[in-house]
């Protein structure tokens, strides 16, 4: 196992659109692997493949308080939304930023899992939002850029302040 760097905002890597994995391997569970270490370490509730700068479609989630129910979505798709619902977002590659954004309220997902076995899930709450900005990350969509211009902005500017601040 192994602890991946997660790319930190504004990073161009970041807008990379992910491609599809062909065939769900050894290396794609090797990858699975490191990136829920690395999700439970930055104590996240989900982390896109894209954060770790592997831009193949694949995201991990966990919102159990026990973290000890890891979901694998790898190909997903959105098959049906509905409602609107805001609620105050974070990101590992946004530290310290948490902004109200506008998401559905209820999603149905279809994917592969672990195995290349496909599954459909119908989420709402916490783990359809989670949903919802990893496959933006997948799409190479940071969810700041669901914010007005101004805040991108100001944002931006903080975390390259802050970052300098740390070295
Ligand atoms: O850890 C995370 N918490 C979170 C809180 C509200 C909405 C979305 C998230 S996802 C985030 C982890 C992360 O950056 N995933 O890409
Ligand atoms: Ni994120």
């Amino acid at each position: 196992m192994a602890l991946l760097p997660i790319l930190q905002y504004p990073d161009p890597r970041l807008h990379k659109v992910a491609k599809s994995v062909a065939t769900v391997t050894e290396q794609t569970r090797k990858l699975i692997r490191d990136m829920a270490e690395t999700m439970y370490a930055a104590s996240g509730v989900g982390l896109a493949a894209t954060q770790v700068d592997v831009h193949e479609r694949i995201v991990v989630i966990d919102v159990s308080d026990t973290h000890d129910n890891l979901l694998v979505f790898i190909n997903p798709v959105l098959t049906s939304s509905s409602g609107s619902e805001e609620s105050e977002e974070g990101c590992l590659s946004v530290p310290g930023i948490y902004e109200n954004v506008t998401r559905a309220e209820q999603v149905t997902v279809s994917a592969l899992d672990a195995q290349g076995k496909a599954f459909t899930l119908e989420a709402d709450g916490l783990l359809a939002i989670c949903i919802q900005h990893e496959m933006d990350h997948l799409q190479g969509r940071v969810f700041v850029e669901h914010l007005s211009h101004l805040k991108q902005t100001r944002i931006r500017a903080k975390l390259i302040k802050q970052r300098r601040e740390t070295l």
